[in-house]
């Protein structure tokens, strides 16, 4: 799904404001084995600021008179989990060092002890400590798992947030425009929380416009309940913090502009399904050699093909403004357009002549 949008975004210095028009692609990738990939990459116009030397340390110059300001993207998604049920918690593992003392080595040139590595596995049973960052250097992960609900080998079925793309989140977490109150889910990677009817969404369209107490306050779902086998939601980050370059002009670079998680079974299965998947060949060397090869097809077809229909031609649809209140507008003129675009950072001054 490609989604092309007009939209504004301020920077912590007011002086900049960046508007631009961007091209959003969001994939949802289906792996063989279980996991399911979210990704989400930007690419479009950068419209940046008027290029003055003395603003260097705040962005970089990508033509003539412009500048790219520095920024960052942030998008949350919602991921609604319910494994086995919806009785589900969250694990914490995390990998570290550990010293060890191996007598039977007491010969041995380099002493006896040694150092390796260890798991650690720890239920998180409060929402207020389920804001959270990725482990330093990627060591373990987080799961949502159901404790009452085992695979074959005695381990409660999960799955993994992973990080994928551009595991970020926002590098400005102080702003009193930006992530004050009103995007207070950017200043972390993920978060988990009790599921409720009353929280649909981690923010609103509103939100930017009461920075201090907006519509939606993500932290107010965090109020200290226990999160030990109910039903839970996490909340994930996904984002790029956007240096701008060059080779932003006049596209943003998609490759790289690209930020994803993945979910990842994690002992929900009792060994790597993908295995079962039947349209597998198994190929046979031949018992004489120069023979052909034999092979099984396990007696599925193999004219089929996953080419989708073909995509209806190219076409242009205009762009939908809406206003304040969120209700279809339509400009008479380019330049109506624009003034509804930029209604908060406008000021127009008259000169009587
Ligand atoms: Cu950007």
């Amino acid at each position: 799904m490609i989604t092309r949008y007009l939209f504004s975004l301020f920077t912590d210095r007011t002086a900049h404001v960046l508007i631009r028009i961007y091209t959003t692609q969001f994939d949802y990738i289906f792996h063989l084995d279980g996991t399911i990939e979210v990704r989400v990459s930007a690419s479009g116009y950068l419209m940046g600021g008027y290029w003055e030397p003395n603003e260097a340390p705040y962005g970089g110059r990508i033509r003539e008179t412009n500048m790219g300001n520095i920024h960052d993207h942030v998008i949350n998604f919602k991921v609604d989990f319910d494994i086995g049920g919806t009785n589900n918690s969250l694990l914490a593992t995390t990998t570290r060092e550990e010293t060890v003392e191996h007598p039977w080595l007491d010969d041995d040139d380099w002493g006896s002890t040694r150092v390796q590595q260890k798991i650690n596995k720890q239920y998180i049973e409060n929402e207020n400590d389920a804001l959270l960052k990725y482990p330093p250097n990627f060591q373990g992960h987080y799961a949502i798992v159901n404790q009452d609900v085992k695979n074959r080998w005695g381990y409660p079925k999960g799955y993994i947030i992973h990080p994928g793309y551009n595991p970020v989140h926002a590098t400005v977490v102080g702003s009193n425009k930006l992530t004050l109150e009103n995007a207070n889910w950017a200043k972390y990677n993920l978060a988990v929380s009790k599921r409720k009817e009353t929280e649909p969404s981690s923010s609103s369209m509103w939100n930017m416009n009461l920075p201090g107490s907006p519509v939606v306050n993500f932290h107010k779902f965090f109020d200290g309940e226990n999160i030990t086998q109910e039903d839970l939601v996490v909340w994930v980050n996904v984002g790029t913090h956007h240096l701008p370059q060059a080779e932003d002009s006049p596209n943003t670079k998609m490759n790289t502009a690209t930020s994803s998680f993945f979910l990842v079974p994690f002992n929900y299965f009792d060994h790597d399904v993908s295995m079962d998947s039947a349209n597998a060949i198994l190929l046979s060397t031949p018992k004489v050699a120069g023979d052909p090869f034999t092979y099984d097809d396990y007696g599925v077809k193999q004219d089929y093909t996953c080419i989708p229909e073909a995509p209806e031609p190219f076409g242009y649809r205009d762009i939908e403004m809406y206003d304040v209140e969120g209700r279809k507008e339509e400009p008479k003129s380019s330049e109506e357009m624009r003034e509804m675009k930029e209604m908060y950072l406008r000021m127009r001054v008259k000169v009587d002549p």
